[in-house]
């Protein structure tokens, strides 16, 4: 599939998305970036983000530290927690109402645990890989929402059973997405005719594959990016810019 390097594409997308009977968008760390959060792959400078997320965000690391790993959700749910959402989650947020509001299908599938679409007014959110805002007992499974100030020990014990940790409700590499997150995905790229991929490096699956399942149908494909990924090549327009730059101009074309 061709991609724009010189034309703006905003017009012709913004016609698809006029037209559109579903739209959906898949969502990564950088969307994020702009509220200040550190990407997985981009630059880490703060004293916690020198710490590689592919080797803390499995079950092996929270196994072997506890600790050291719930020190790092425990700020990263901080961080979060101080964040704002920026102009990228608030456009989004725009674009859906617009959408909904003449009848059609918005669906957010985000790879992000920060929960700064909800915060930005995004509705019909689906968080894949979880939230870091709820964790769960490694005993019972029950879940709780924390409060703002930061665990008193770590790991955190279960307030739900004294054998049993706390651990962030997140999906972490090698386990399983929640069934019902993959069926929303599923049904949303069987039916979606628009799709855009933004502040991801498409890298991580089964989210990275939804792109190829909008390209075999034929649909309108976006990547929204600053800089080149594994699927720049291949959708209908792939957008060198930050999402928080580039999706007002879409909100404001779409009004
Ligand atoms: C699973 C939660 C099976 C925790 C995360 C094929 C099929 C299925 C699985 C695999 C497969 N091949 C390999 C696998 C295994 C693995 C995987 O994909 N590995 C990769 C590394 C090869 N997948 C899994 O393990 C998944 N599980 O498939 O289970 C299974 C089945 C049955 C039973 C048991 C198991 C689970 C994957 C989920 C892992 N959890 N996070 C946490 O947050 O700590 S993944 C983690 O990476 C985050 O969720 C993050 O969102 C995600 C992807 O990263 P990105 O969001 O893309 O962030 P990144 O930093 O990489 O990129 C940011 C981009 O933004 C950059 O491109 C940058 O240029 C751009 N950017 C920067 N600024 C801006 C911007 N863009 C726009 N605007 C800006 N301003």
């Amino acid at each position: 599939m061709r991609s724009t390097m010189n034309s703006d594409p905003l017009p012709s997308i913004a016609n698809a998305c006029a037209r559109a009977r579903q739209i959906v968008v898949v969502t990564g760390a950088g969307i994020s970036a702009e509220s200040g959060l550190s990407t997985f792959r981009g630059p880490r400078d703060a004293l916690w983000e020198k710490y590689d997320p592919m080797q803390l965000a499995t079950p092996e690391a929270f196994e072997r530290d506890p600790e050291l790993v719930t020190r790092w959700y425990d700020w990263r749910r901080r961080e979060g927690l101080n964040a704002r959402p920026n102009a990228g989650h608030v456009a989004l947020a725009a674009i859906e109402r617009i959408v909904m509001n003449r009848g059609a299908r918005f669906t957010l599938l985000t790879q992000n645990v920060d929960r700064l679409h909800h915060r930005a007014g995004s509705r019909n959110v689906h968080e894949l890989h979880g939230s870091i805002h709820v964790w769960r007992c490694t005993s019972t499974g029950r879940e709780l929402e924390p409060p703002a100030h930061p665990f008193a020990e770590f790991p955190p014990r279960s307030p739900f059973d004294p054998r049993g940790l706390l651990r962030p409700a997140v999906v972490w590499f090698g386990e399983a997405l929640s069934p019902s997150a993959l069926d929303v995905a599923r049904g949303a790229m069987e039916t979606g005719d628009v799709f855009f991929s933004i502040g991801t490096s498409s890298v991580v699956f089964p989210a990275a594959g939804f792109v190829e399942h909008a390209i075999q149908r034929g649909g309108t494909t976006v990547e929204l990016n600053p800089n080149e990924t594994p699927i720049s090549g291949r959708v209908t327009h792939s957008i060198r810019e930050a999402a928080g730059a580039w999706l007002p101009r879409l909100a404001s074309a779409l009004a």
